[in-house]
């Protein structure tokens, strides 16, 4: 502790930044609630916005319950050996599971968890999001893929 010579005048600054805004990184819907106040339409499967994401889509792929928008959409390119599916996945919570589907047809409706290896995982992707990337083999002429939100 620094000791001041007698009869120093200390002048103290106050800066006012306004109210600190606080968002709690969610480990589940419930927290994830928290951070939306406005959201008066707050179930899992309500979508007040619109948009193509009900609420639970929303907290699983980094969407806004209240603005018509899309989350972190997957993405799909040429890998190093096949083609990389990337899925952006939240991080830390104890309510969401996240895997893949695919299928050799959309007629069947004959989906499996199967046919691709996940390969690695983006940390640096996002603060609450880390990124999955997906390797799918190229040994059929067609393939279909979706992403299953649990
Ligand atoms: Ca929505
Ligand atoms: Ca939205």
């Amino acid at each position: 502790m620094q000791t001041l010579p007698p009869k120093s005048i200390v002048v103290l600054t106050t800066y006012d930044y306004g109210s600190p805004v606080v968002e709690l990184i969610p480990k589940n819907y419930f927290q994830w609630l928290e951070n939306h106040p406005a959201l008066v339409e707050s179930g899992e499967a309500n979508n007040p916005d619109g948009d193509a994401l009900d609420n639970r889509s929303e907290y699983a792929l980094g969407g806004d319950p209240l603005l018509a928008d899309t989350g972190f959409v997957p993405s799909f390119g040429n890998g190093a050996v096949g083609l990389e599916y990337r899925h952006a996945q939240r991080r830390g919570t104890d309510d969401l599971g996240y895997h893949l589907e695919t299928s050799t047809n959309l007629v069947s409706g004959v989906w499996t968890n199967g046919y691709y290896t996940a390969t690695g995982t983006n940390t640096a992707f996002d603060p609450e999001f880390d990124e999955v990337i997906n390797l799918i083999p190229t040994d059929t002429d067609e393939r279909y893929i979706r992403l299953i939100v649990e």
